[in-house]
């Protein structure tokens, strides 16, 4: 049974465990503003929440854009202080994203640009139809980056070839953005949701404690020194022997069965 739930610039459909969220100003290429941040908030909020949810998928709306960066418009006339207030709000809701316990795949079907960009980059996963652009042109419009670009680009690409992109602006395809590993695949423009569905089916066939504890560990053990990212392993790999789905996976392999979660 599918579900839809409603919001005045995003649309979202849950059906099967995967929830759908799509950026929905396709007249201004997706463009993030205000009520986008709000709306990614709440949307989010109710998805981790939501025990029927296993899988995010985000895109953007149209076949232009995942998001063509922050609203222009309302860069205009924001002084210091007001800048600082935006970023920290647009940084937090990117890492509620980032920290919501549930795969977030960015299916990114044209244009990140800017903020676009750095919404992808706060997902789980990056998938990229061919005819997507990506950019951080920032410092064409007198700034860096506000919501994680300077800090979760070069983690992911490399500090050398983060800074090519934020140092001139330029755009690149989707072929480059393979090459540099910052999208995971590349498939045409008309597969970009079968193949991010296909994908959230292979994770929902898998344990779901497991796969948050996945994504806790690594980003937790990311930000640790490697002594202490080990002992994080250990300690999340020693709480999942003690849940019900480690005892039915390992019995349903040794019965030769196909497993039956539960989640706990
Ligand atoms: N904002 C507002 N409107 C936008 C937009 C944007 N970012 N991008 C496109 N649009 C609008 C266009 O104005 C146009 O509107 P109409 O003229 O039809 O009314 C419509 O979308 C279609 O766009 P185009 O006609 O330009 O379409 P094209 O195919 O010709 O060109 C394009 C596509 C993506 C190359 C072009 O639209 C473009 O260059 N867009 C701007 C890309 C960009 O520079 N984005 C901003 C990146 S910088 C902050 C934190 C973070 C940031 C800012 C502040 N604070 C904490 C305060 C981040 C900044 C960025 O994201």
């Amino acid at each position: 049974m599918s579900q839809t739930l409603p919001f005045e610039t995003l649309a979202c459909e849950i059906e099967d465990q995967i929830a759908v969220v799509t950026l929905n100003r396709p007249q201004v290429l997706n463009a993030l503003n205000g009520q986008v941040f709000t709306d990614l908030k709440e949307i989010f909020a109710q998805l981790e929440d939501d025990p029927a949810v296993r899988v995010i998928l985000l895109t953007g709306a149209g076949e232009k854009a995942f998001a063509a960066g922050a609203d222009i418009n309302e860069l205009a006339g924001i002084g210091c202080s007001l800048g600082q207030d935006l970023s920290h709000r647009g940084q937090g809701v990117f890492r509620q994203i980032e920290t919501c316990g549930k795969p977030v795949i960015a299916l990114i079907n044209g244009y990140a640009l800017g903020g676009g960009c750095e919404l992808a980059l706060a997902c789980t996963l990056r998938l990229a139809s061919s005819s997507a652009e990506f950019g951080q042109p920032e410092v064409r419009l007198g700034l860096i980056p506000g919501y994680g670009g300077t800090q979760r680009l070069p983690r992911l690409i490399g500090s050398s070839a983060a800074l090519k992109l934020l140092l001139t602006g330029q755009r690149i395809d989707a072929s480059e953005a393979l090459r540099l590993r910052l999208v995971d695949e590349v498939v045409e423009p008309a597969e970009l949701m079968a193949r991010g569905k296909e994908l959230a089916r292979s994770i929902l066939a898998v344990a779901p404690l497991a796969v948050s504890a996945c994504i806790q560990a690594v980003y937790e053990g990311a930000d640790r020194g490697l002594e202490s990212a080990l002992r994080l392993e250990s300690t999340i790999f020693g709480h999942l022997c003690d849940t019900k789905d480690k005892i039915e996976g390992t019995r349903a392999f040794l019965e030769k069965r196909p497993p039956q979660w539960t989640g706990s």
